[in-house]
């Protein structure tokens, strides 16, 4: 299978890092889905990545339904989301924690960069990184909880750990006058920790 998307988008890095630690091959395709639509389009009418395309060439979109197909692929010893019951609920909504994160770092770092300057709406930033900064908070506080273990208990790293650590990671280096390591430092050594894993160094962004 393919993947499409450079590993500084956090969502094409969380199924990258989902596809290591799965244990899954895949070939990268980093194409800059701004300067490169067209080759984006052929994938994904949405011109959007991550697109992964399986080697029968169907085309799957959007992180989470990825994910998705990919836990079911993977079977459950090597799922990173449980498939039913209130476990999932819960890292399901620690998970959309994270992508929300994500969300709202990227909108901020989209106004600065799609607008004229005279057009940039410097309170829709602060708006956006307002609600960044509370996903962080959330999570950072799992982190305390977890000390050294995973955001959502469990023995074994799963999603909300994955995307909790590329959310944290994402935004620290889009929004570095946040300070993001000295507001939540126990979500900064979590993402440290993840970071310093084969899974995650490999597809550095
Ligand atoms: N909800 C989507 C978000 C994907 C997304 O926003 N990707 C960005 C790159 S980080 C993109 O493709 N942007 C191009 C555009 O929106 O025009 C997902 O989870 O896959």
């Amino acid at each position: 299978m393919k993947l499409i998307g450079a590993y500084r988008s956090p969502y094409v890095r969380r199924v990258a890092v989902s596809l290591n630690l799965m244990g899954m091959a895949y070939e990268h395709d980093p194409i800059p889905v701004f300067d490169e639509q067209d080759a984006v389009r052929k994938y994904n009418p949405l011109v959007r990545i991550p697109t992964l395309v399986l080697d029968d060439g169907e085309s799957l979109l959007e992180s989470y339904a990825i994910l998705d197909t990919l836990d079911d692929m993977a079977g459950p010893e090597k799922r990173l989301l449980p498939a039913n019951g209130p476990e999932r609920r819960a890292l399901l909504k620690l998970t959309a924690i994270a992508t929300g994160t994500m969300d709202k770092a990227i909108w901020a770092v989209y106004e600065g960069r799609f607008h004229p300057k005279e057009k940039i709406h410097r309170p829709w930033i602060e708006h956006n990184e307002e609600q960044a900064c509370g996903g962080l908070g959330f999570l950072n506080d799992c982190a305390k909880e977890a000390n050294d273990g995973w955001l959502g208990g469990g023995n074994r790293i799963g999603q909300a750990d994955v995307s909790g650590a590329i959310a944290y990671a994402f935004t620290n280096m889009a929004r570095p006058k946040l300070e993001l390591a000295e507001k939540f430092p126990a979500l900064a050594a979590f993402s440290a920790r993840c970071e310093a894993m084969d899974a995650f160094s490999s597809v550095a962004p």
